[in-house]
């Protein structure tokens, strides 16, 4: 699908899904580094394991840079948020399996995403923040669709705490191979759904807010910071403001608002792109 009629889609639906974006052996990668960071997560002396894995790139830098900064996520992100896009937090999960009978009939828990709003009119009006989820398996029936409800990012509707758990009438299964990343606008209702397979449904949320906001993982452990001054070194702007460095943050943030917004970002983005010496490494040719 060309950009501008994914885009097109994007501000219609609220999501656009990417097909096949991550391979086999880069998920089976991941999967395999789990439950090792699963212990290094969970605090000594407590009991349950850490299963929601957080700040996850700063425990695994080559394995997960491919994913945060792969190049088809940030191009897309850019368009919808200009080029101001921050990692805000990337969670790494797998979901147990439970019985079929508990998990037949239910929805995960309807919800908008963090940073969004709730919709006062139809219009479309760019997120503060999007996901980019993935699944390392087939999002098959057992394992658990994720649902949404297309539009819900231009539309007042709510769900209460008692629908939550249910299917909702204005749903739909979004179709989802492994590797394939469907990318949201915070303010569209989704849910996942109980996986019943048997097996742990592993699942990625890389997701990205505008880079003056605030960001839920942290960026400032020796892994993170390695790569922020690779980036550095080859002026790569967009991957050091991933980050949180952005030295032209406040001229752009303070442009004087004349133009459209989507004409200065598509601006900005060539001037980056221009001042790249080369193409930071992120690791992702070692996996295709
Ligand atoms: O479990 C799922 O499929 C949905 C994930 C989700 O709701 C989220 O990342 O916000």
């Amino acid at each position: 699908m060309q950009t501008e009629e994914r885009l097109a889609a994007y501000k219609r639906d609220g999501y656009t899904v990417f097909p096949k974006v991550f391979g086999d052996r880069l998920m089976d990668a991941w999967k395999a580094a789990y439950s090792s960071i699963v212990e290094r997560q969970t605090p000594p002396g407590q009991e349950d394991p850490t299963l929601w894995l957080r700040s996850t790139l700063e425990y695994e830098p080559k394995l997960f840079l491919p994913a945060v900064a792969h190049p088809t996520l940030l191009d897309f992100a850019e368009r919808v948020l200009g080029p101001f896009v921050q990692m805000d937090n990337l969670t790494f999960m797998a979901f147990p399996s439970m019985p079929k009978q508990e998990a037949e009939g239910r929805a995960s828990g309807w919800h908008r995403d963090i940073w969004a709003y709730k919709p006062t009119h139809g219009e479309y009006v760019p997120p503060l923040a999007c996901n980019a989820i993935t699944y390392m398996q087939d999002l098959t029936e057992a394992y658990g669709p994720l649902r949404v409800i297309p539009g819900s990012h231009r539309s007042g509707i709510s769900i209460t705490k008692d629908e939550s758990g249910k299917p909702h009438r204005d749903e739909i299964i979004v179709p989802l191979k492994a590797g394939d990343v469907v990318f949201t606008h915070a303010a569209l209702y989704h849910s996942g759904t109980p996986n019943c397979s048997g097996h742990p449904r592993y699942f990625f949320s890389l997701y990205y807010n505008k880079s003056w906001l605030k960001c839920r993982d942290n960026h400032n452990g020796p892994a993170v910071q390695m790569i922020v001054e690779a980036a550095r070194q080859n002026e790569d702007r967009r991957l050091m403001r991933l980050f949180g460095q952005d030295p032209l943050l406040y001229a752009r943030a303070n442009s004087g608002f004349s133009r459209d917004d989507e004409d200065m970002w598509q601006e900005w983005i060539e001037e980056d792109r221009r001042a790249l010496k080369q193409q930071t490494p992120i690791g992702l040719d070692r996996w295709q």
